[in-house]
C-alpha cells in the first residue's frame, strides 16, 4: 500500500530542503556503529541534495567535524562504542566552534527517556530510528530552517543596513580579538574615523537620495582598498571605522592617506548628469597595547584637528 500523499509530501519536503541548499551545500555528519543504521537514514534522506558523511565512532566523528569544517548538522546514535550519544553531543555542545551545529539524536532502542536525555545533553531535537521518512524530512527541514533564520538576524545584527558594512556592534565585538593579537605579537594596529566633508551639502543640494547613494558608493570604495582582515564599520551618518591590524603608525599614515587621494579622485556617483565628487578627512592612531576607547578617542580628537586645518587631510 502506497500513500500517495505521503509520496507527494516527502519529494516535497526534498525539494524544501533543496531550495534552502541553493544558496550553500549542507552537509551532513550520520553517527552510528552499525553499519546499517547509518544506511537507512542515508536512504531517508536521499530525495534532499545534502552532502553526508558518515563516522562509526565518536572518535571518528571528532576528527571528521575538525577536517570538514562545512558540516551543519550531525545525526549521532545513543548507542556508540566508547564514548556514548550523549557524551558526544555534550562536548560538540560546549566547544565554541560548533554553536551552532544543527544535533539531532537517535536510537533504536525503544525507551523513551532517551529523547529527554539528548535534549539535555544540547541536541536541538531526537528521532527514534523507527520514525517514517516524511517525520525525519520535516524535522531536518525545520531544524535547518530555524538555523537559516537565525544566521539571518544574526548577520542582520551586524550590519549597516544602507552600506552592508559591519555596524558599531560588529566593530566593538571584533575588538577584544584584535586588542589580544596585538599584545599577543606586539604589533600595533591601527584605528581609524573618517568623515565625508560637508556632507550636509551633498544632501541640502541635490537630495537626500544622492548622499544615500553617495554613502553606498563610498562604502564601495573603502572595502575594495582595504585588505580583508581589516575591520570597516559605518558607526555613525557618514562617518566610518577602520582597524587594521598589524599596521604601524608609518604604514597607517601611508594607507590612509592613499585612501584619502583615491577618494579625492574617484567620481563617487552620477546623479542627474551631476558627477559628486567627495572629500574625506580621518584621524587615526596607532599603539598595540592602548585600550580601544582611548584609541577610538585620540582617533576622534585627530579627526578634529583634520577637519580644523582644512579638511580633505589625515592627522595621526
Ligand atoms: P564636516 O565636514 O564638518 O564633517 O561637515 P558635514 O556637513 O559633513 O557634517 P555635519 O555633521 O554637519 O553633517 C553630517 C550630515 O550627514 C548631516 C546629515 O544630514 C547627513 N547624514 C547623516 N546620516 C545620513 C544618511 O544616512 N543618509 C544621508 N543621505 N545623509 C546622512
Ligand atoms: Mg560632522
Ligand atoms: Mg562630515
Ligand atoms: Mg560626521
Amino acid at each position: 500500500y502506497v500513500n500517495k500523499d505521503s509520496v507527494y509530501s516527502i519529494n516535497y519536503l526534498g525539494t524544501l530542503i533543496n531550495r534552502l541548499q541553493k544558496n550553500r551545500n549542507i552537509e551532513a555528519l550520520i553517527v552510528d556503529d552499525s553499519s546499517m543504521g547509518r544506511k537507512r537514514v542515508v536512504n531517508k534522506l536521499k530525495r534532499t541534495m545534502l552532502t553526508i558523511h558518515e563516522a562509526a565512532t565518536a572518535e571518528d566523528a571528532l576528527i571528521m567535524l575538525k577536517e570538514q569544517d562545512g558540516i551543519e548538522l550531525v545525526m549521532i546514535d545513543y548507542n556508540l562504542p566508547g564514548m556514548n550519544g550523549f557524551e558526544l553531543c555534550k562536548m560538540l555542545r560546549d566547544m565554541p566552534n560548533h554553536k551552532e551545529l544543527i544535533i539531532i539524536g537517535f536510537s533504536g532502542v525503544g525507551d523513551e527517556r532517551l529523547a529527554s536525555r539528548f535534549l539535555k545533553s544540547g541536541a536541538n531535537d531526537y528521532i527514534p530510528k523507527s520514525c517514517s521518512q516524511e517525520e525525519l524530512l520535516c524535522r531536518v527541514m525545520q531544524n535547518l530552517n530555524m538555523q537559516d533564520y537565525i544566521r539571518t538576524y544574526r548577520d542582520a545584527s551586524n550590519q549597516d543596513f544602507l552600506t552592508g558594512l559591519h555596524n558599531r556592534r560588529f566593530l566593538m565585538a571584533s575588538i577584544p580579538r584584535v586588542q589580544a593579537n596585538a599584545k599577543r605579537h606586539k604589533q600595533d594596529y591601527a584605528v581609524a574615523m573618517l568623515d565625508i566633508d560637508h556632507f550636509k551639502q551633498i544632501n541640502d543640494s541635490l537630495g537626500h537620495e544622492a548622499g544615500d547613494m553617495v554613502l553606498k558608493s563610498l562604502a564601495s570604495e573603502l572595502k575594495l582598498r582595504l585588505r580583508e582582515s581589516d575591520i570597516l564599520a559605518r558607526t555613525g551618518g557618514e562617518e566610518f571605522c577602520i582597524v587594521a591590524e598589524n599596521c604601524n603608525r608609518e604604514q597607517a599614515a601611508i594607507l590612509f592617506d592613499d585612501l584619502r587621494s583615491k577618494i579625492e579622485k574617484n567620481i563617487m556617483v552620477s546623479h542627474n548628469d551631476t558627477s559628486i565628487r567627495i572629500t574625506v578627512s580621518i584621524g587615526a592612531c596607532c599603539d598595540s597595547v592602548l585600550d580601544f576607547d582611548a584609541m577610538m578617542l585620540m582617533a576622534d580628537n585627530n579627526l578634529y584637528k583634520a577637519k580644523r586645518n582644512g579638511r580633505n587631510r589625515i592627522k595621526i
